[in-house]
């Protein structure tokens, strides 16, 4: 069994900030559970556009409020704490904070580590495994 604490990631390289975020990895590949789980801070005010090309995520909105909207459609849904979004289609998004919005994310395969936005809103892919073909 393995016990994370948030208080043990902030501050270290397991805190990964970028523009309009700040993601706390409290599991990362690393510990072998086949996902990856993060809380993290969206900060308000901008649009923030995603696409993870190479991975699944699910978010869960603990506090906070703001939008998502569904590129494939142009549908707006709001986000507030209870909501949870399945990204199970590699959907491209944009993620639109009212206010601070402190999130659960899973993401399947893990993160590995530092990973951030490349230009394509994509994180790179995960490195190939031994027993992939
Ligand atoms: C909700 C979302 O995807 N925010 C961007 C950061 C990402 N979730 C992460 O690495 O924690």
């Amino acid at each position: 069994m393995k016990l994370v604490r948030l208080d043990d990631i902030v501050g270290t390289d397991r805190e990964v900030s970028a523009k309009q975020w700040t993601s706390r990895r409290l599991l990362l590949a690393d510990a072998g559970m086949g996902f990856s789980v993060h809380d993290t801070l969206i900060h308000p005010g901008a649009p923030l556009e995603m696409h993870y090309k190479h991975h699944l995520e699910a978010v869960y909105c603990v506090e906070g409020r703001g939008w998502i909207e569904d590129h494939a459609t142009g549908e707006r849904h709001a986000i507030a704490p209870g909501t949870l979004y399945a990204l199970d289609a590699h959907d491209h998004h944009t993620l639109f904070a009212d206010e601070r919005m402190r999130m659960v994310c899973v993401f399947n395969p893990p993160v590995t580590g530092r990973e951030v936005h490349g230009p394509d809103g994509a994180y790179p892919a995960p490195p190939a495994r031994a027993d992939d073909d």
